[in-house]
């Protein structure tokens, strides 16, 4: 099991030049008021390359000295403190979760870094300097290479972030595995949701019933923020009030997904509220359909998400056009205002390093179509993940139903219909 992560860090060693460092940091909790903090979560490169989420921790690789280094650096454990923080890591626990020998309490950390400065002049030392939005506060990762800056001014700082996230595009056997599994709770949550949906529900207690049956089936936690839009909330992309009461004859946009051991799985499907789909929103149904069918036949190894967005543009297109909905294809963009794609890993807008490269095996895809029509309350949005294979693509999310005549079906099916 650590094995992953013992040849996840060599391939980031193997990017260090010769006299290059790497320090990088799991966080500390952010204040939120009086003693409560927001929940933790862990640096995602750091996860990546430990497979430990706590705070307080740091990793150093260095290729400065003669014989490349490779440090863990945890808290220790203050039996007085575990009563009320819980458990940390013990040592022995850090070096059989992270497949490191080298495992060192953090208060070292300090005096290892000016050791190496002082002693070994590293060309260069990597950490997280990723800025993502500007607005936000500096995680914790900027705020020490600010600090380290200041430090040792003679000292390059360069950032690792586009070197571990090219390595995390490509998702090795364990990842691909938690995402299955991902993936499957997320598919008995709107299993639970197709058996429970009724007019005139809250659209929060369709997000308490996917979210109770994912926690059931032992997610941690959701992926991202549940969104259920009912009517005209489908058309709104990032909805997640959900506290609008469902109408008969509403659609039902649910955006959500499950996350196991880091990994995220991001669904898209849209239910008839009443469990049959009005002849308009079948029509439309159908055509966004048609094109998440059609991404899929298409993505393979060499496309890029451009290529898949347009494509995507395309078949939505002639199908408002055979509608009589729109004249031309520039028209589309009123109705279908987003990418067709987008990257899924540990985040679940993963990362890259080139956005719009080609596809390679391994990386994992999201495939979501939608339409959005204002005027007629309606927003429909199918998404799928897909895993790149040597020559196409693997549907990962295949079983959770999509097809209308299946949804009506299960729902007509329903004891409580
Ligand atoms: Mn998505």
């Amino acid at each position: 099991m650590n094995q992953i992560y013992v040849d996840r860090r060599k391939k980031v060693m193997d990017c260090l030049g010769d006299g290059e460092m790497l320090v990088l940091y799991s966080g500390m909790p952010v204040p939120m008021s009086m003693d409560e903090c927001y929940p933790f979560e862990a640096n995602r490169h750091f996860y990546y390359l430990t497979g430990l989420r706590r705070e307080n921790m740091a990793l150093l690789l260095s290729k400065t000295g003669d014989e490349p280094r490779e440090i863990l650096y945890i808290e220790p454990a203050i039996p007085k403190m575990e009563r009320w923080t819980g458990k940390r890591v013990t040592r022995e626990e850090a070096i059989r979760i992270s497949g490191m020998s080298s495992v060192q309490f953090i208060g070292a950390l300090e005096d290892m870094i000016s050791r190496i400065c002082a002693r070994e002049f590293p060309k260069a030392v990597w950490m997280d300097t990723h800025v993502e939005d500007g607005k936000a506060l500096p995680m914790y990762n900027v705020v020490k290479a600010k600090e380290f800056l200041g430090k040792y001014p003679g000292v390059q700082v360069r950032d690792l972030h586009p070197v571990v996230s090219r390595i995390r595009m490509i998702k090795d056997a364990e990842e691909i595995a938690c995402f299955r599994e991902a993936i499957r709770m997320t598919n008995k949550g709107l299993e639970r949701v197709m058996d429970r949906l009724h007019p005139g529900m809250m659209e929060y207690q369709v997000q308490a019933d996917f979210e109770y049956e994912i926690r059931n089936q032992g997610s941690e936690h959701t992926s991202f923020p549940t969104i259920v839009g009912s009517g005209k909330n489908g058309c709104s992309l990032h909805y997640e009030s959900n506290d609008a009461e469902i109408g008969d004859g509403n659609l039902v946009l649910l955006d959500l997904g499950a996350r196991y051991k880091g990994y995220c799985a991001d669904i898209s499907r849209t239910y008839p509220a009443n469990g049959t789909y009005t002849e308009a929103q079948r029509a439309y149904y159908e055509i966004v359909l048609e094109a998440n069918r059609a991404v899929e036949a298409s993505a393979k190894p060499g496309m890029t998400i451009k290529q898949l967005t347009e494509l995507c543009k395309d078949v939505l297109a002639e199908g408002l056009i055979r509608l009589g909905k729109i004249k031309g294809k520039e028209e589309i963009g009123n109705y279908f205002m987003h990418g067709v794609s987008h990257f899924i890993g540990l985040d679940t807008h993963d990362v890259y390093d080139a956005l719009n490269c080609p596809l390679e095996p391994g990386m994992i895809i999201s495939n979501e179509p939608g339409l959005y029509i204002d005027d007629e309350a309606i927003g429909i949005r199918i998404e799928d993940d897909l895993l790149i294979t040597e020559n196409g693509c693997e549907n990962l999310s295949r079983e959770i139903e999509k097809d209308p005549d299946h949804i009506e079906r299960i729902m007509a099916g329903r004891k409580r219909a």
